[in-house]
């Protein structure tokens, strides 16, 4: 069914609805949202979550009776309509003193301030019984190479993500991390700026198992990466913590579109992936399909829902899409003609190792390369041709 439920586990973030169109160009084309309104809306139109930073609930500033206030306003409106916060995190990016970034700006105090921005969000974030605590780093970066020493920056954000580890650990909070990466936008460029380079600094942290990513399309796909075979990594790895879904199209700034709005293609393969796992089997993934989007500026408070409930149907479409080609006994045969399992076996034999590859004739000395690649080709093309055809509905 294309009606989402619960269990499909839809999300979304509070300043995705409430984004109020502000550009670099202009103003406003909506009115603030009240969190009160986003979460029955959410209900009314079948997600299960709402996350957020924040200064999404409360402004930055704001007095500890302001700040209660809204929490409270925020619980009330979760225990009436039994929308849960799977996923929060701490807003880095928007307060003038976060310009040159939170845990690595150059100015120490600015740091301390930071991290303690993040230690007060992750008692809320246990406190409503989120499991995620997302760290994107838009202001951790540099516009000018000599402005920024990239090997201290990394040394500054791997203390203070230690530091929070240690704090989540001390305290039992059930909470993991989930770093979003960006490669460009606000900063020119900004740190950890695919999620390739985060699960490379993952290693370097003090329990790396506490610490996974949450990729977002729209950004892998501003590097012109594959943001399906990214994932897929991410999964093969074991980090695939969260996930932010929207479209993009193109190398180009961060367009937030609904997903599937972009590269369909893409979209189709990479919920086939999350739904699925690999063909071969390997792991699916099981959290919340989290959608970062923002609604175009051109659109009223309707069509903010429009596009909401939009992001969900894409979604269960491509799902329903994904099933029938999983399904078609043609594209099963094609698989097989593509020798799209063979990769499963392992290269050598169990117990083979280099010496008995070596003595092994059949591997070189008798190999027939013309062979390999005489009479057939892979048949990559009809694959995918069958792929398209089912995305489309054609099949
Ligand atoms: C900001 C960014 C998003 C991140 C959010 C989490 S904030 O809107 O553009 O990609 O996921 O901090
Ligand atoms: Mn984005
Ligand atoms: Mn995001």
């Amino acid at each position: 069914s294309v009606t989402p439920t619960r269990e499909d586990k839809f999300s979304f973030g509070l300043w995705t609805i409430g984004y109020t169109g502000a550009d670099p160009f202009g103003g406003p084309t909506r009115p603030d949202l009240d969190v009160v309104e986003a979460v029955e809306n959410l209900d009314r139109l079948g997600a299960y979550g709402l996350t957020f930073h924040d200064d999404d609930l409360f402004a930055f500033g704001s007095t500890d009776a302001e700040r209660q206030k809204q929490i409270d306003r925020l619980k009330g409106a979760l225990d009436a309509t039994g929308i849960v916060v799977p996923m929060v995190t701490t807003n880095l990016f928007s307060a003038p003193v976060f310009k040159d970034g939170g845990f690595t700006s150059n100015d120490r105090g600015v740091r301390r301030f930071a991290l303690r921005k993040v230690l007060r969000n992750i008692d809320l974030a246990a406190e409503l019984g989120a499991e995620t605590f997302v760290m994107w780093g838009g202001r951790e970066g540099a516009e000018y190479d000599s402005a920024k020493d990239v090997q201290a920056a990394l040394s500054r954000y791997k203390e203070g993500v230690d530091m929070l580890a240690q704090y989540v650990t001390d305290k039992g909070y059930g909470l993991r991390f989930a770093i979003e990466p960006k490669p460009n936008e606000p900063r020119g460029d900004i740190l950890l700026p695919t999620l390739g380079h985060a699960i490379a600094f993952i290693d370097t942290l003090e329990r790396p198992e506490l610490f996974g990513v949450n990729p977002e399309v729209g950004h892998e796909q501003m590097a012109g990466l594959n943001f399906t075979a990214g994932i897929a990594q991410a999964l093969y790895q074991g980090k695939l913590f969260h996930i932010d879904l929207n479209g993009q199209r193109g190398i180009k700034y961060d367009q937030d579109l609904v997903f599937g709005h972009g590269d369909l293609q893409n979209a189709f393969s990479l919920v086939d992936l999350l739904e699925h796992g690999a063909p071969q089997g390997g792991p699916a993934y099981d959290g919340p399909r989290h959608f970062d989007y923002k609604p175009s500026r051109t659109e009223t408070i309707e069509g903010v829902w429009e596009s909401a409930a939009a992001n969900m149907r894409m979604y269960l479409l491509l799902k329903e899409r994904a099933q029938a080609f999983r399904a078609d006994p043609e594209v099963q045969e094609a698989l097989v003609a593509s020798q799209v399992a063979e990769l499963s076996v392992p290269t050598l034999a169990e117990g083979e190792g280099y010496e008995a590859l070596l003595s092994d004739r059949a591997s070189y000395e008798d190999f027939d390369a013309a062979a390999h690649f005489g009479g057939h080709g892979y048949g990559f093309v009809r694959l995918q041709q069958l792929a398209l055809e089912h995305l489309m509905g054609a099949r």
